[in-house]
């Protein structure tokens, strides 16, 4: 399923470790569905998820945002449409580039090999025909440059984020994350609370290929429209989908 980003304004993070509303036809107006979460996720519940989103909404394209290898088998690269890897730029060094090199590493590796060594494996995607196990992986990345300003936050926790950037650094990162990193995504992650408008005006004025993501506490149509006037592509709306379906609806733009 093809992303056409220009028609991409309100995204919905599913966790697949916390419950889902019964009816999830709730998400038909969203227009793209990530899975993934900090805690307790893993490919089981990944793919049950997935399975269950693509059975009520099946238009919905569906990304992966796995926080771990073990999230990763050839199932779940088969299930989703697309999968994104989020690079911590305010986050300890695993989290910017450690942890990425190992998954390419273990997936251009023998798995017999990966076994032996202890090296996480990603689930048995390497098989038999390694290399186009790693060619559905590559077709299917988004890799994404982050930066999480909620230091209460699980994320931030996880990633050993110890301090916000300030709006003249979240600028410099979005001219970076265009310029040199060119990763297709920059994320500005409040997880938890409602950040406003003003770290993405000081990003979006570097971005114009790169898309601009803002996730964190939306739970209006006001708070929406604030943060996509202030130039994010899309809004990221992840608690109020699980803790309030008809709160959660009056986000969509
Ligand atoms: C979390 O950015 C998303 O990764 C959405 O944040 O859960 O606060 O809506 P909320």
């Amino acid at each position: 399923m093809a992303l056409s980003w220009g028609e991409i304004t309100h995204i919905t993070k599913v966790d697949p470790a916390k419950t889902l509303p019964q009816e999830l036809t709730v998400l038909r107006d969203t227009d793209l569905v990530m899975v993934g979460g900090s805690d307790n996720v893993t490919e089981a519940n990944t793919l049950e998820t997935v399975d269950r989103i693509r059975t009520s909404v099946p238009d919905i394209p569906i990304l992966q945002e796995p926080y771990s290898s073990g999230q990763i088998s050839k199932e779940t690269v088969k299930a989703v449409d697309y999968l994104s890897i989020p690079a911590v730029y305010n986050g300890d060094r695993d989290h910017f580039y450690t942890k990425h090199l190992s998954f390419f590493t273990s997936l251009t590796t023998k798995a017999e090999e990966i076994t032996g060594t202890g090296l996480p494996v990603v689930g048995d995607l390497i098989a038999s025909k390694g290399r186009d196990a790693v060619a559905d992986v590559a077709a299917k990345l988004l890799p994404e440059g982050y930066v999480i300003q909620n230091l209460d936050s699980k994320a931030a926790r996880v990633t050993g984020v110890e301090r916000r950037f300030s709006e003249d650094e979240i600028a410099g990162t979005a001219l970076a994350t265009e310029t040199f990193y060119q990763f297709p995504i920059m994320y500005i992650e409040y997880s938890g609370m409602y950040g406003g408008p003003s770290d993405v005006e000081a990003a979006a004025k570097f971005l114009d290929e790169t898309v601009l993501l803002y996730g964190g506490g939306i739970q209006s149509h006001e708070q929406a429209r604030e943060i996509l006037s202030a130039g994010a592509d899309a809004i990221v709306v992840g608690d109020c989908f699980h803790d309030d379906p008809a709160r959660f609806r009056r986000t969509i733009p």
